[in-house]
């Protein structure tokens, strides 16, 4: 009901719209409506009443509540049921609980802010109040848990293209599934799964996203390898309109991956590829080399060619890639 009274007053900025009319679109009471614009005040919302005429929308709060999400959606289930949070220890975390509750597919865990925030093999992410995006998404997939860590890839190809379309910066993917912005990294996804012999129960998609962190709040020891979207942008990033177009975008890939595989999304994962034509050094547990990274495999594998011609399949999760000779800047 708080969504559909926004939408009305929003529907007509700077006018008044009466209780009376609120009340006979919505079917509910005049005190009713009264009741809803109370709440929506407490919960930081600007609405003027004016005497006899009604109330003017006037500005919303700076929180990814659900109401402000929602208005930016135009998915068929993913962030249809969301669980805002103020602060979590990690949004995996509370959405991996609730899909062993019974969460429905496409359910959004969203926080303004993280405590415990991880990255992968146990590392952290620095996720301070109301100046990112950090967020999980559980889906439910059709196919086969090997085809899992390719959905890290499509992760990162809506991330990128909703960054490109809402911000205007020219992100681009770091192999397998960093995002980067001017060489820094602006973005981190682990996505997290619960399977049996040939069964995907859930996946869960984390994604954190530096929208406005201050330089001078980011730890030392990130300061010259993390950045946020507004440092390049130079204006003022709608968290919830970037996030809305996130999951527009995720939608639409997840929908093209169960109907046509993942080549599609690997076609755009080059498209946004800054690894791919560079010189790398693969550190891996029992080997480091340097070569070009010429191409991703079907199974999302980088392709790395050795100077000696030789062709290096390079699987995530077991080494690290770093460029070849310089500035200690990702590639
Ligand atoms: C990642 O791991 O990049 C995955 C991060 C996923 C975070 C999201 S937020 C919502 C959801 N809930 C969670 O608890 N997690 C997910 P990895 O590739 O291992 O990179 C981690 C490394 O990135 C750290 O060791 C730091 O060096 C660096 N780092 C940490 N916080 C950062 C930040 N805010 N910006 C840039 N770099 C950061």
């Amino acid at each position: 009901m708080r969504t559909k009274i926004l939408q009305l007053l929003r529907e007509r900025p700077s006018q008044p719209v009466s209780g009376q009319e609120l009340a006979d679109k919505l079917g509910i009471t005049r005190t009713a409506v009264w009741k809803h614009i109370q709440n929506l005040k407490k919960m930081g919302y600007v609405i003027e009443a004016h005497t006899k005429k009604g109330y003017i929308f006037v500005s919303a709060p700076d929180k990814l509540l659900p109401e402000e999400i929602g208005q930016h959606l135009h998915t068929r289930f993913v962030g249809r049921h969301i669980c805002y949070q103020d602060t979590v220890t990690s949004t995996n975390e509370v959405l991996k609980k609730l899909a062993y509750t019974g969460a429905e597919d496409g359910t959004l865990c969203v926080a303004e802010e993280q405590t415990g925030g991880k990255g992968r093999l146990s590392r952290g992410w620095f996720s301070p109040y109301g100046k990112g995006l950090w967020f999980s998404v559980l889906l439910k997939p059709s196919f086969l848990p090997q085809e899992a860590p390719k959905m890290t890839l499509l992760a990162a190809v809506a991330v990128v293209r909703a960054i490109r379309e809402c911000c205007g910066v020219e992100a681009m993917i770091k192999w397998p599934n960093d995002v980067l912005l001017d060489g820094r990294k602006m973005v981190g996804i682990l996505t997290e799964m619960s399977a049996e012999f040939g069964h995907i129960n859930y996946l869960v998609v984390g994604i954190g996203i530096n929208v406005c962190v201050p330089r001078e709040m980011v730890p030392e020891n990130l300061r010259d390898s993390a950045v946020s979207i507004a440092d390049v942008a130079g204006h003022p990033i709608d968290r919830a309109a970037l996030l809305g177009r996130v999951l527009d975008c995720m939608e639409e890939y997840y929908g093209t991956a169960l109907r046509e595989g993942f080549a599609p999304i690997f076609d755009k994962w080059r498209e946004y590829s800054t690894t791919l034509g560079r010189m790398v050094k693969v550190i891996s547990p029992d080997k480091t080399y340097i070569g070009t990274a010429v191409d991703i495999d079907p199974e999302g594998a980088l392709l790395v060619r050795r100077e000696d011609g030789s062709i290096e399949r390079v699987l995530a999760g077991d080494v690290s890639i770093r460029p070849a000779h310089g500035t200690g800047k990702y590639q």
